[in-house]
């Protein structure tokens, strides 16, 4: 019998996982993948008794993969907060589903666990924005507020080191790094004494530098558009530099575009932060945009399709924004 397990590569699918093979330890085959890549089931190679846990990839993309893997007579556990769609009901299938916005993966694996491994949950939640809910899970701990601080920033730069297209532009591959974290019980053992995360902390920091050299390509009245060079640093930072601008220009929207494998661009849009809307209405114009209200994007923008956008991005945020 083989075990899979399959998960995210950002800091809640890493830190899920740490929780569970912390508990229960076992020789597995891992899946995993930038952060973006989440359709991970089609890739698992199990055969009928074999075993795969899956953790922080939405069931509704990996459905057909689930279906195929369960008539296939594979048992399946799944934590998710993500959308599920329509979950097949098996009895291969033992699945801890819960989209609700105030959790992550990681906190869904904590309750299964009754807490038994608290501190990755912790690191988790500020890893996937959630400070609050992070504070929360760490009040029967007693942690002085300088560790929380560093649980926070570790959540953060395993966080960060998911984002990118492919792995090669990561600082390191999610699956490396979880062979080195699952040598340790103790997050603050692990900063000690692995060199790994001080790397990812200078590198996002580095990242956002490099970010904040780059001229605008255009600037309109009310909306800013930034073309980051063809550059792995780019593909990691774009995001986060879209955050970055958006809490510095409150009344502005923001679009970072980043050039992509197939020639065109990837797109990430942030509506000002003084009014929070309009990305998603914005993004949905394109065929593969799609996002939030207040943070969006389009996987892929035609070169050709640049001036179009550029006409619809000034468009959707074309006066000055009034908070409602
Ligand atoms: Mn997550």
């Amino acid at each position: 019998m083989t075990q899979f397990d399959v998960f995210n590569g950002d800091a809640d699918g890493l830190c899920a996982l740490h929780q569970l093979r912390l508990e229960a330890p076992l020789e597995s085959v891992l899946i995993t993948g930038v952060k973006r890549d989440v359709a991970l089931l089609q890739r698992v190679p199990a055969q009928r008794g074999d075993a795969v846990t899956v953790l922080d990839v939405s069931a509704a993309t990996n459905h057909d993969a689930l279906v195929s893997l369960l008539d296939r007579g594979v048992d399946i556990q799944y934590f998710d907060h993500h959308y599920a769609g329509d979950l097949p009901r098996h009895p291969g299938l033992k699945a801890t589903i819960d989209p609700s916005p105030e959790v992550c993966t990681a906190m869904l694996v904590d309750r299964y666990l009754g807490g038994k491994q608290r501190i990755w949950a912790i690191v988790a939640a500020f890893g996937d924005n959630l400070p609050d809910a992070a504070r929360e899970l760490a009040r029967p701990l007693v942690l002085g507020s300088e560790q929380l601080g560093q649980l926070g920033e570790l959540g953060e730069d395993l966080a960060y080191n998911a984002y990118g297209e492919k792995i090669s532009d990561l600082i390191m591959p999610p699956a490396a790094l979880y062979e080195v974290m699952h040598r340790y019980a103790d997050p603050f053992h692990f900063l000690r004494t692995e060199p790994i995360i001080a790397r990812l902390s200078k590198a996002r920091c580095d990242d956002l530098a490099t970010a904040s050299e780059v001229d605008p390509e255009v600037v309109f009245d009310h909306a800013t558009i930034y073309v980051l060079p063809d550059a792995a640093w780019s593909r990691r930072v774009s995001g986060v530099f879209g955050n970055h601008l958006a809490n510095r220009f409150r009344a502005r929207a923001h679009a970072v575009l980043t050039p992509n494998a197939q020639g065109g661009y990837t797109v990430s849009v942030r509506a000002p932060v003084a009014i929070r809307t309009g990305a998603d209405d914005l993004c949905r114009q394109f065929v593969t945009g799609g996002g939030r209200a207040e943070a969006a994007g389009i996987n892929h923008l035609p070169r050709d399709a640049f001036q179009e956008f550029a006409r619809r991005f000034e468009q959707a945020f074309s006066t000055a924004p009034h908070p409602p």
